[in-house]
């Protein structure tokens, strides 16, 4: 066996001892897209158009343009999304430094719960009540929250929004300083449409996820999917943004590494 470590990486990918798991929704028009309220500025949806396929406007070639906002499907939340978060260097999609798309992930399943509660918050209970079974959450792990809430594949039921605002689960305010200043952790991931809860628009500090994460230069996922394919600890997720100069955020095609 070679002691080469990206030998044995290829060989386990090459066997099957490796998975990839994809936690990617796919983009489409009808993808999801985070609504504000209506004083707000508004983020494009997914658009594709033809180029051309095979036939006159391109006789051998097939190929589309695009169009969508920064944080549409399954993106990346850069530290300058947020106004906390735009004095730190290397701050948006194309500085992060690139070793940083690579990172454990701990994995908190509150699956049931936001079964009975589509607004429940994880409180750093939670996370304390995860640690006694799995260990501390590493400094520069992500923390995501698997809800199952991605198996609502109708994009309203996905954004659940009543006459007060969305009603979808994410973390509790006290929980965003607890994982960014006491586990040092590199970011937090939902499965939501953003990484903040659907009524944080209310919390204090409106937003905290954003807010506390960003303004502690930690990253964010939003919208992932396939959470309830991986183990409480031990994934490595691989989660680089486009590199769009000053950036705030990118879909992203967010893969974890698992070994069963
Ligand atoms: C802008 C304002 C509020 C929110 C968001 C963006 C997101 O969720 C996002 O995708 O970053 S809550
Ligand atoms: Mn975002």
């Amino acid at each position: 066996m070679s002691t080469n470590v990206l030998n044995q990486f290829a060989r386990a990918l090459s066997s099957g001892a490796i998975r990839v798991v994809d936690l990617s929704q796919p983009l489409e028009a009808g993808t999801a897209v985070i609504q504000l309220p209506p004083e707000f500025g508004k983020s494009w949806p997914f658009r594709l158009e033809e180029i051309s396929k095979y036939d006159s406007r391109g006789p051998a070639w097939y190929w589309n343009n695009f169009s969508c906002g920064e944080h549409t499907g399954t993106h990346f939340d850069a530290p300058i999304h947020w106004v906390t978060g735009k004095d730190y260097a290397n701050n948006a999609t194309d500085t992060i430094s690139v070793e940083k798309f690579f990172a454990p992930a701990c994995v908190i399943d509150v699956s049931r719960e936001v079964a009975a509660d589509p607004d429940f918050l994880l409180t750093p209970k939670h996370i304390v009540e995860w640690e006694q079974k799995h260990g501390r959450v590493e400094a520069g792990s992500w923390v995501l929250m698997r809800t199952d809430w991605s198996k609502r594949k109708d994009a309203a039921a996905f954004l659940n929004i009543k006459e007060d605002g969305a009603h979808v689960p994410g973390p509790h305010p006290e929980l965003v300083p607890f994982l960014a200043k006491e586990r040092d952790v590199i970011g937090w991931g939902s499965e939501g449409v953003g990484t903040d809860a659907g009524q944080a628009f209310r919390f204090e500090p409106p937003f905290p996820c954003h807010s506390g994460m960003h303004g502690s230069n930690k990253f964010g996922l939003a919208s992932l999917t396939n959470l309830d394919q991986l183990p409480p600890k031990g994934a490595i997720l691989v989660t680089p943004p486009l590199k769009i100069v000053k950036g705030s955020g990118s879909p992203c095609r967010v893969l974890a590494l698992i070994q069963d």
